[in-house]
Order: C-alpha cells, then structure tokens, then sequence
C-alpha cells in the first residue's frame, strides 16, 4: 500500500532503538528467536550505509537484524525522498536468491510490508568485507563463493533456468521498483563522466578526469552499457555487489544486501564483484607496510582470477544439468546429436565482455561519482589517494573502451599489475 510519492505507507514509522523492543517483541516470529523479555533486548543501530537502518537485536535465545527502509537517502538526508517500497524488492529477492544460491544469503524470518522492515539472520563472526580488505586480511573461498553466486543466481534466474511464464511474471513483478535502478543509472552509468552535481573527486586528480571525460568512445560505450542495463531483464541480478554488501569470516562469504536488485543483465554482478576486488588491489600500497604488500596483492588477483573462472565454471555445470527453459532447448542440440557447448562458450565469452565493462564503470564511479569507498576514501595523503585513484580510473578506461582484449584472466591480472607499477 502506498500513501505518497515516498512510497510511505499509512502508519509507517521509523524504528529506534528505545522503541523497538516494544514494537517486535509482539512479533512471534521474531519473539520466539530473540527471547526473554523485549523490554530487556540489547538493541544497537549499526546502519552504515547510506541507505537505511540497521539494528542488532539480542535477547536470552539469540540474535537478528532488524533491517529497515528510511523514506529518503540516509547519507544525503530528507532532500531525497526515496521509496520506502524499495525493502519490498529487497525482500523479494532475498527469497529468490535463497533458492537460487543456497546458503549465501540471509534467512528472512519475517517481514512486514507496511513498516518496510526486514527481520533477519544475524551473521555473526562476519564483519564486512571491505573492512577486512582494508586491514589485509585473507578469506579462503572468497573468489569460489562470489563466482558461484553470480553464476547461479544469473543462469536460475533467467529463461536458461526458469519457465517463460514464471520469467515474465517476475520481471512485472520487479518493474514496480523504479526509484533504485535510476539510481544506478545516473550514479554509476552517468554522472562520473561529466560535472555532475553531486560528484566529487580528489583534487589532485583533476587533469585525469578532465582527460577521462574528453574520451567520447569512454562515454559512449559507458551509455552503450547503459543500454543494455535499463534493456536486459535477462535475469534478476543482486544490483550493488559491492565488497560492502559481502560479509565474511577467515573461511565463510556471505552476500548480503539486494535492495538494488532488478532483472537486468547476467554479467553485471561478476563485472561490479571484480571492480571492488580491483580498487581493494590499487589502494593497497596506502594500507599495506611495503613488506607485506607484495604477498596480499597477489592475493587479491589470485581471488578475481577464481571468481571469474568459478563463474565460468559453474555456468557450464548449471548448463548440462539443469538447462530447462526456452533458451537453448536440448531439441535443438543434444536431441539432434549436436553438441551445445560451443554455444555456451560463445554466450560466456559475450558476458565475459559485459562484466569487464561494467567493471570499469565500476571503477570510475567510485572515485568520481556520489557514493565512493572505504578503500581510498580514508587515504588521508591525497596525493597518494590520488595517485592509485589514476591507476584505477586508468585502468577501468581500458576495460570499458576495450574489453574483449581482457577475456582472458590472466591477461586482465597482468594489466592490474601493468597499471599498478
Ligand atoms: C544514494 S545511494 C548510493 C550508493 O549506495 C548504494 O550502496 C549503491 O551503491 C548506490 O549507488
Ligand atoms: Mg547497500
């Protein structure tokens, strides 16, 4: 039910830390898995992104997240309005994205429309994964799970996987969610390459973007990515893979977060996963004593090398096994004793290309675009930030205008180490 432009719903109220013992704690779902006495729930808001609320909840039994939409942009304030149905999509794909990939997600164990608040699983050790980039850290199965992720939900999610009608359905369903994925299309597609109000970038860095925003090829096929963005409801993507919306432990991943999902194109989580990983590599040599350096820089390039082969990998598996829908029928090839590997290799090889454009808009966007991240951001010696910012627009430049050049991945590594010298 919405009530206004804000998609804000009769009786909707923004939750606080005194009030929301009171207001869950009637809540069997919630009750029952929290436990003892509302009024005693330990409740810590921990919300740092730029959206919404986020509270930890724990009472004699456990723990939840309490997870819920604020009526505008939190890191901007009320002078942007936005949706509060935004928590519904989210909701919708946390539930496909736990058929579709098993285990990676959080388990929602309620959720209520009206309040545009998710309740859900506490992931815990977990800590952020940028953070743990950051500080130089190893995950063990980090490339593994994202690349399986991506390739699962991308083939579950499309009519390789799904029946026509299901498909259809789905996509309508999403349609609804118009406020996020403008959102996407002006933040990440758009405003790096031009003035636009909202950006901001180091200051040092300011001949290479002028360089950067005089490339008409650069914009031209960003808009062409763009296109195909908006276009493509190929399957439902995650949205905003970002190494912010992946928790983990030393040897646990899990991918949190989808309030940016849409049915969009099957290369852009892969493309936006590996952007991140890149800008974790480039920032390094600010967050790394020169001895250690070396070895975690390698390991990063040894994780976006898994990822991308894990997705292939995995692609092909889901293409034997469970290759059910319209695309690509067996009558078509297996039934006529034809092989359809040739086809599949082609159509990775297209994606392939795909996420590595993406990937550089990836790049581009934040450092130049409205929302950046940790990893240069809390580079205080601007001229250091801005020297590895230029490695990583520089590089991201190369990808979007040039991508078919880098199919191969240990030719992508080697120009990551190519810029990063
Ligand atoms: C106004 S929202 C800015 C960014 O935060 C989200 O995490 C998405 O990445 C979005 O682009
Ligand atoms: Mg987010």
């Amino acid at each position: 039910m919405q009530g206004d432009q804000s998609g804000k719903s009769d009786g909707y109220e923004a939750l606080e830390v005194a009030t929301l013992g009171a207001r869950l704690g009637g809540v069997g779902d919630v009750a029952r898995r929290v436990g003892g006495d509302p009024a005693q729930w330990d409740v810590r808001e921990v919300g740092d992104g730029n959206l919404n609320l986020v509270f930890i909840v724990t009472g004699e039994t456990g723990s939840v997240v309490v997870k819920q939409a604020l009526p505008y942009v939190r890191m901007v304030g009320e002078s942007w309005p936005l949706p509060l149905y935004r928590a519904h999509f989210e909701y919708y794909a946390l539930v496909r994205q736990a058929k579709r990939a098993p285990g990676v997600a959080p388990e929602v164990y309620y959720f209520d429309k009206a309040q545009a608040l998710i309740v859900m699983e506490y992931l815990h050790p977990h800590v952020i994964l940028r953070r743990k980039l950051i500080k130089g850290e190893r995950v063990e199965g980090l490339g593994k799970v994202v690349g399986e992720f991506c390739a699962r939900t991308a083939f579950r999610g499309s009519e390789l996987s799904l029946s026509s009608p299901e498909k259809k359905a789905d996509v309508g369903l999403f349609s609804g969610n118009v406020a996020i994925p403008a959102i996407t299309e002006s933040l990440v597609f758009t405003d790096p390459y031009y003035g636009a109000e909202m950006n901001h970038h180091t200051p040092e860095l300011a001949e290479t973007v002028a360089a950067l925003r005089g490339n008409a090829l650069l914009k031209a096929k960003a808009q062409r990515m763009l296109l195909k963005f908006t276009a493509n409801t190929e399957t439902m993507i995650h949205g905003d893979l970002h190494s912010g919306s992946i928790m983990a432990t030393d040897d646990s991943v899990r991918v949190i977060d989808p309030e940016f999902s849409q049915y969009g194109p099957m290369a852009f989580d892969l493309g936006m996963a590996v952007a991140n990983f890149l800008m974790a590599y480039f920032s390094q040599p600010a967050h790394r004593a020169p001895e250690a350096l070396e070895a975690y820089q390698a390991w990063i390039l040894e994780v976006i090398g898994e990822c991308l082969n894990r997705f292939d990998d995995e692609f092909r598996r889901l293409w034997h096994t469970e290759r059910s829908g319209i695309l690509y029928p067996r009558a078509l090839f297996e039934d006529q004793n034809q092989e359809s590997d040739t086809a599949c290799e082609t159509l990775l090889l297209e994606l392939r290309d795909d996420a590595l454009a993406y990937c550089g808009i990836e790049m581009h966007r934040r450092v130049l675009s409205l929302a950046h991240n940790a990893d240069f951001e809390e580079i205080e010696d601007t001229a250091l930030r801005a020297k590895l910012e230029t490695r990583n627009l520089k590089m991201g430049e190369e990808l979007v205008v040039n991508p078919s050049a880098y199919r191969k991945a240990h030719a992508l590594l080697a120009l990551a180490r190519a810029y990063h010298r």
